[in-house]
């Protein structure tokens, strides 16, 4: 009975505090997979598969270190200090939300905790573009062992106007939110990004902490023996 509650102890103690000093993950995004919106004659439609550099996607990722929550978003190419296009990422942890956007050289951000009885906020994350990147750092609220990762990127012709002509980029592609309706010549909307995955992160992590934390308690084990 000892044996096992130090075996126990052990694992509890390694997964705790590996989680809690860093994680991270990310969602890969392939290049010339931009959602564009056309006007012909007067009607609209969506292709997938369009090439448009600056709002096109590479990737998106997280990565906790200690007290700290760092968001990216990296595009092929550079990220545009433009008012026609729009950055944005957003992350659900288990007790918290965070998110950023960055729209004509200004960075806006916020992470919020959602468990009952929270009520702790990041009002002021630094958010900052720089080459192909978007960084935005936040103070760690709460518990981040469950991830809900995605981000995407619009570039408009007029502002916000999306009768108009404009491209959009998701990641995962799961979240490009006219996925699966038609167009108006009666073709399904479809991506060009490969089929949604459902879970759109880095796998493992939790996992390999695990099975490392196993192995020690093991070793610790026979060494009592
Ligand atoms: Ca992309």
């Amino acid at each position: 009975m000892k044996k096992y509650l130090i075996f126990l102890g052990a694992i509890m103690l390694l997964v705790f505090s590996a989680n809690v000093v860093n994680a991270e993950g990310s969602v890969d995004d392939g290049a010339d997979d931009v959602f564009h919106h056309y006007v012909s004659a007067g009607t609209g439609g969506w292709e997938g598969s369009a090439t448009r550099t600056n709002i096109d996607i590479k990737e998106v990722s997280y990565a906790v270190d200690g007290a700290q929550l760092t968001l990216t978003l990296k595009v092929y190419g550079n990220i545009q200090n433009s008012e026609n296009i729009y950055y944005w990422v957003s992350y659900n942890s288990t007790d918290a939300y965070y998110w950023f956007s960055w729209h004509d050289s200004n960075g806006t951000g916020l992470a919020m905790s959602t468990d009952v009885g929270g009520g702790l906020f990041d009002y002021n994350p630094t958010i900052t573009a720089s080459g192909d990147t978007i960084e935005g750092v936040f103070n760690v609220l709460g518990d981040t062992s469950n991830q809900v990762l995605y981000g995407y990127a619009h570039e408009y012709s007029e502002y916000g106007d999306t009768t108009k002509e404009w491209w959009a980029d998701y990641a995962p592609g799961s979240y490009f939110p006219f996925i699966g309706l038609v167009n108006e010549d009666g073709t399904p909307i479809s991506g060009g990004d490969t089929p949604p995955s459902g879970s759109g992160g880095t796998p493992g992590f939790e996992l390999l902490t695990l099975v490392a934390a196993i192995t020690i308690a093991i070793i610790i084990l026979r060494k009592r023996k």
